[in-house]
């Protein structure tokens, strides 16, 4: 430890003049939710969470951990599933947990232009509930809206239900602002959809990880929001009939808004952990579940398309009103509290090119079953993103094997290792094979220009 990291009073000094000294938390009890992440599988301790209000204290922060030589941690919801929002269990320097989640403001809807500009720790459900009325919408929607911001969700790229249709948070983005590693802000955020002045940096920044920049406040496009939508929840007899029905429903109703895939031993699960009722009196082996929005309600459209797939389908229901809609999404939402409800998953969050989706999922079945006989598989995703989520339980969380056998069966299948949850801690040693090594070694470059000292969420991407 240099000399600099000694003085920890004086870097509780500083920090506590750049955010007031009530937003320091020290405690352990003040700072044990910050330190684990939503898993539970990831946890390390800092030496203060730090909750600033504005830019400029943002900067003085991260100003301050870079003279002391400690490391930021940004954090938002702390929704995050690879570990990169909590500090590191094991770390070279002091850390600092940096949350945003009292940069709340969402400034007014510009509705011309169909933007917005919001600080990076306005939660998805915030902006949602903002936009009610506007005409229009927010073009990412995922389970953890009510803590999950948009901060994260930039860092994280997260992609979610709608990523087929509007694209991942990373095209949602029209201008950031952010404090880089030196404290120095950038600033760019007049809505200007065409800007071809150099450099993206929002694109840069999306799928980031906290490892380039701390996001302060986003300017982002909004989709025209229709009122009317309607849910279908198929069974089928396994994911290629989920991918082939949700291609025709696509290709049929341009207003196809999400095609969600899950199976009976997760409808099991999420009974078992959240309650409600079987939607069929009988098990079926795999379940889409497809959501069209309209102007009109679009109820009866669906119903056409999903009856015109025939044998493709065999059982369905279909709900237009509210009550229904959400009972049938539960379904699919809750999978992810259901997995946890059991114990420490493997998460392995998987794409590969959609047409192959059904082969991999067979085949990752087959293959945990070899090296993990004992182990449960959970899969569900987005069937149009090509997107499965495999989550295995009983492996100990240290166990490589199964994470080695899924991640390389996604290599081998031409797929990637990360879709929407990123990288973090829990996937670097896979960044390599995944990207190759003229691609790691330009994320490098770009990484030692902006953070020379490496003070940017260490461990996080580059291990
Ligand atoms: P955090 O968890 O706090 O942080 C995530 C990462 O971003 C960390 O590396 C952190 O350091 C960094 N970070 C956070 N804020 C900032 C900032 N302001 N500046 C720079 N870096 C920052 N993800 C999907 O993509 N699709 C889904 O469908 C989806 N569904 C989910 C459902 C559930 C029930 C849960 C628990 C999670 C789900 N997630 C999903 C994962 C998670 O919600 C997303 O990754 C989300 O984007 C994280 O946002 P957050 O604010 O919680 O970020
Ligand atoms: C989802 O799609 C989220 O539900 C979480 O991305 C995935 O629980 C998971 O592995
Ligand atoms: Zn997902």
């Amino acid at each position: 430890m240099s000399a600099a990291e000694t003085d920890l009073p004086a870097l509780l000094g500083r920090l506590r003049t750049a955010a007031g000294p009530p937003q320091v938390l020290t405690d352990a009890d003040l700072r044990a939710s910050h330190e684990t992440d939503w898993t539970r599988r990831w946890h390390g301790e800092a030496v203060a969470v730090v909750r600033p209000a504005a830019t400029e204290a943002v900067a003085a922060v991260v100003a301050a951990c870079r003279e002391a030589g400690a490391a930021v941690i940004p954090q938002g919801g702390n929704t995050g599933l690879v570990g990169g929002s909590v500090p590191r269990a094991v770390a070279a320097r002091r850390q600092v947990v940096v949350s945003l989640t009292r940069m709340g403001d969402v400034e007014p809807i510009d509705p011309v232009a169909g933007e917005v500009t919001v600080a990076a720790g306005v939660t998805l459900g915030a902006l949602q509930a903002q936009l009610r009325g506007s005409g229009y919408a927010f073009g990412v929607d995922l389970g953890a809206r009510d803590s999950a911001t948009i901060g994260g969700m930039i860092a994280t790229n997260a992609g979610g239900t709608q990523a087929f249709r509007h694209g991942p948070m990373r095209a949602q983005l029209i201008g950031v602002e952010a404090v880089l590693a030196d404290g120095s802000v950038v600033r760019r955020l007049p809505g200007l959809l065409k800007d071809n002045t150099g450099y993206h940096l929002p694109s840069l920044l999306a799928g980031s990880e906290g490892t380039l920049a701390v996001v302060t406040r986003a300017r982002l496009r909004l989709v025209p929001h229709l009122p009317r939508r309607a849910v279908a929840l198929v069974a089928v007899d396994g994911p290629d009939e989920a991918v082939e029905l949700a291609g025709n429903v696509r290709r049929q109703l341009p207003n196809l808004l999400a095609a969600e895939l899950f199976f009976e031993d997760g409808l099991t699960l999420v009974l078992h952990h959240a309650g409600g009722q079987r939607p069929f009196a009988d098990a079926h082996p795999a379940y889409l579940l497809a959501e069209v929005e309209g102007r009109e309600d679009p109820t009866a459209e669906l119903a056409g398309a999903i009856e015109a797939a025939g044998p493709l389908v065999r059982d369905a229901v279909l709900a237009g009103d509210d009550a229904g809609r959400a009972r049938l999404w539960r379904l699919r939402e809750r999978h992810t509290e259901s997995v946890n409800a059991e114990g420490i998953p493997h998460k392995l969050d998987v794409a590969v090119p959609v047409r192959r989706l059904g082969a991999f999922a067979r085949a990752v079945r087959q293959t945990i079953a070899e090296v993990a006989p004992a182990a449960r598989t959970f899969l569900y995703g987005h069937v149009l993103d090509g997107n499965l989520h495999v989550n295995v339980l009983g492996p100990p969380p240290d166990d490589d094997d199964v994470d080695a056998a899924v991640l390389g069966l996604a290599i081998e299948m031409g797929g990637t290792v990360s879709a929407e949850h990123g990288i973090g801690v829990a996937k670097v040693g896979w960044l390599k094979a995944n990207r190759g090594a003229a691609d790691v070694a330009a994320m490098r470059a770009i990484k030692d220009a902006l953070d020379p000292d490496g003070i940017l969420n260490p461990g996080v991407l580059f291990g």
